[in-house]
């Protein structure tokens, strides 16, 4: 019981300290956006875009790497929704150029849909 109390509070100081590095490495991705900023840890954070558009997701398959912040942006001037498949992200309605952003920290593939339209559907791999 005790022990795992301590290991959620050292996961909970991961997640911290592993939002922390996000955090700067985006600020300083701001400033550079080509240049690799060197950290010893491997891949800076990176952001990514989608486009709603025409009642579609472009591009309707994004990969990127572990860590980086995916950005919705709606270019359609209907509101859409972006809403996770398996419930990992949920968007609320987006007007147009409104954004939603997540940022994908476990490798896998994200399926996603429009809840307004569920037919529009995209899917993001991180790797
Ligand atoms: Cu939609």
């Amino acid at each position: 019981m005790r022990r795992q109390i301590k290991w959620c509070g050292r996961l909970a100081t991961i997640q911290m300290v592993a939002t922390f590095l996000l955090l700067a490495g985006s600020q300083s991705l701001g400033a550079s956006d080509q240049a690799s900023t060197g950290q010893a840890t491997g891949q800076p954070a990176g952001k990514a875009e989608v486009k709603i558009d025409n009642f579609s997701f472009g591009p309707e398959t994004l990969t990127v790497s572990v860590g980086t912040t995916v950005i919705w942006t709606n270019r359609d001037d209907i509101p859409h929704t972006v809403v996770s498949t398996e419930g990992v992200f949920k968007s609320k309605v987006r007007d147009t150029d409104e954004t939603f952003s997540y940022t994908f920290s476990k490798a896998g593939t994200y399926p996603y849909y429009c809840s307004v339209h569920p037919k529009m559907t995209g899917k993001i791999v991180v790797q």
